[in-house]
């Protein structure tokens, strides 16, 4: 049995009450948090699925798309695309089936074998979402990529997971990929999507290879734990890291869809994320479609008249977005959304970064209902920690554990063990109890760094947090220097490197610095070589460097010039310090400084 029976207990129903005035919403799937948590197990959350026909294992794929048209769901709309220019498309999911299966059948036609890594590259136009799918039925291993990286991450991530095929569009094979073609001598195929002059060795079209691709196409034995979509996310040091996640993933994304967003089968739903980054992938793609849900894809970047009118026009009724975009809203205050019919809205939650208590607040004086506030990473795959449907929200907490999840605040001790701590409201660093579905099996060769992440049968985030008495988690920040600009992960070292690579530059240190509305955004501190002058025209040299090579969404925003940079005794930049001095704050233990700015 399916375990989110709905148990109802008089206190979820008054709490459901308060919080609903004049609302109509469904029966949340997860009303007793205590009790649902009890009766959950993996396995009762694996068997709402289907499974390959025939017994053949579990593919994403066939759970997100083709197995609906065995339940009644062929004619329903799995996409809605709406693009930059005011063009629709909707695809059905018996559409999605074909379409999908004309892609698996292209890259079988080419020669692509299970295991294989397909990169995508371009913005969330519908062949996204269809390439994305139908490698996953072909077995190959996903990695969507943001469309506004630059080259150097575009290459380094390719260069990791060894990548066969990329599929992207005419005008970012030339702008960004033409260019590493021979730094990529693995990279064999490209399939471009759209009109535009582009040419190079493998280069095929769309509507050449896949649109005459036979419609119909049976997915392989695929074993659970087989590799399916590899996401890279950054460290502080170091590549960035391709983290592994493998068919079995899609139980945690079909549960968590339920408990965490209440995914409903006649909901609308909309995620504004990027499938670039793992919640577009995850929440994006696959949540909805696997719980059968109505999916809203919106190929415009933020501007709040425009999404306005998207959860209106589409009645759009549950929607997953970050904190940044909130933040911009109250920016424009409540006046902006004045005349605009958001009735049909019933749940609104965000991830990615702290979500302020204020922006909390302003969800429930503006759109009637307060956001709820979500924690996960690329490493687990799925939503671990949220504030439900049928829980009072805390404003600034980030809620409590989903069914099936084991959380706590630990502090690893000398022995390379972990010893949880107990009392409430005490900082510690948030670990989860191993295993899960949807959590990572490795770092892309890199297995060292993966080993660290776990000890005593935990898995440890990285993230300082702490829980209060009644179980609900607070986010402290995060251990390491890795920068979250609007939800965005960017690794320092990356752009670093970017900076280094200029003729001028000597050194680089690279921190995130606190901004009321993205969080933080990414600012450089340069030394310079020998024989080269601090001045307005380098830093905007510097700045367009370091945006040409790593693009927008990662290229620092700011540049300041040091003669020196604060280093450690083995030579390690201390980013800790340079922030700290920015910000004017203590500068801390600084017994390992050796040489310094000053
Ligand atoms: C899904 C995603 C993960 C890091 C994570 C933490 C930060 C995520 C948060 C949050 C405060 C929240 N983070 N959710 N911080 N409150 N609700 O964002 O994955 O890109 O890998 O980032 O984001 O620091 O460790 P990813």
């Amino acid at each position: 049995m399916p375990v989110d029976a709905d148990v109802l207990s008089a206190a979820a129903v008054r709490t459901r009450i308060r919080k609903d005035p004049g609302r109509l919403r469904p029966v949340p799937h997860l009303l007793d948090y205590e009790a649902t948590r009890a009766a959950f197990r993996w396995e009762d959350a694996r068997a709402t699925l289907d499974g390959l026909p025939g017994g053949g294992g579990l593919n994403i794929a066939h759970e997100a798309v083709d197995r609906h048209l065995l339940h009644g769901r062929a004619g329903k709309t799995a996409i809605r695309w709406i693009g930059k220019d005011g063009a629709r498309r909707e695809l059905n999911f018996a559409q999605l089936a074909a379409e999908t299966s004309r892609f698996a059948n292209a890259l079988q036609a080419l020669g692509l074998r299970q295991g294989e890594r397909v990169f995508v590259l371009m913005g969330r136009l519908p062949e996204l979402y269809v390439s994305v799918l139908g490698a996953l039925k072909a077995r190959c291993v996903v990695t969507p990529l943001f469309s506004a990286f630059g080259p150097e991450p575009i290459a380094t991530r390719a260069e990791v997971a060894d990548a066969r095929l990329v599929v992207t569009t005419p005008e970012l094979y030339q702008r960004k990929l033409h260019g590493l073609r021979e730094r990529l001598p693995r990279l064999q195929h490209v399939i471009l999507v759209g009109e535009g002059e582009a040419e190079g060795p493998g280069v095929r079209r769309w509507k050449d290879l896949v649109d005459p691709a036979s419609p119909v196409f049976t997915i392989g034995r695929t074993e659970p734990q087989s590799m399916a979509l590899l996401h890279f996310t950054s460290g502080t040091t170091g590549r960035p890291k391709g983290a592994v996640h493998v068919h079995e993933a899609v139980v945690a994304h079909a549960a968590t869809g339920r408990y965490a967003l209440d995914l409903h089968d006649d909901d609308i739903f909309w995620c504004t994320a990027d499938p670039g980054w793992i919640t577009g992938t995850s929440y994006g793609i696959v949540a909805p479609l696997v719980n059968g849900v109505t999916s809203v894809v919106v190929e415009a970047e933020f501007d709040a008249q425009t999404w306005y009118s998207v959860l209106e026009g589409e009645r759009v009724t549950v929607w997953y977005t970050a904190p940044t975009a909130f933040r911009m809203m109250m920016k424009l205050g409540a006046e902006a959304l004045r005349g605009y019919d958001l009735s049909a809205l019933r749940f609104a939650a965000s991830v990615g970064e702290p979500l302020n208590p204020e922006a909390v607040l302003w969800g429930g004086e503006a759109f009637g209902l307060p956001f709820h506030d979500n924690w996960w990473q690329t490493e687990t795959g799925g939503i671990m920690i949220a504030n439900y449907a049928a829980m009072d929200v805390k404003p600034g907490s980030m809620g409590k554990p989903l069914p099936g999840i084991t959380a706590a605040i630990v502090r690893r001790t000398p022995a390379g063990g972990v010893e949880v701590v107990d009392t409430p409201m005490t900082e510690g660093e948030l670990a989860l109890r191993t295993p899960w579905p949807s959590m990572m099996r490795g770092y892309l060769h890199e297995e060292e760094r993966y080993r660290k992440c776990f000890a005593d049968g935990w898995y440890l985030t990285g993230d300082l947090a702490q829980r209060d008495e009644e179980g609900y988690y607070w986010f402290v920040g995060r251990a390491d220097d890795v920068i979250k600009s609007a939800g965005h992960l960017i690794g320092p070292f990356e752009v670093e490197s970017a900076l280094m690579e200029h003729p001028a530059v000597a050194e680089a240190g690279v921190i995130g610095k606190p901004d009321p509305v993205v969080g933080e955004v990414v600012k450089a501190f340069v030394a310079l070589k020998p024989g080269y002058e601090p001045g307005e025209a380098l830093r905007r040299e510097l700045l367009g460097h370091a945006r040409k090579r790593l693009g927008a969404a990662v290229a620092p925003k700011e540049i300041d010039f040091r003669a020196n940079l604060p280093r450690t005794r083995s030579g390690k930049i201390m980013r800790r310090l340079l922030k700290a001095r920015e910000l004017g704050l203590p500068e801390g233990d600084l017994s390992t400084l050796e040489s310094d700015e000053k």
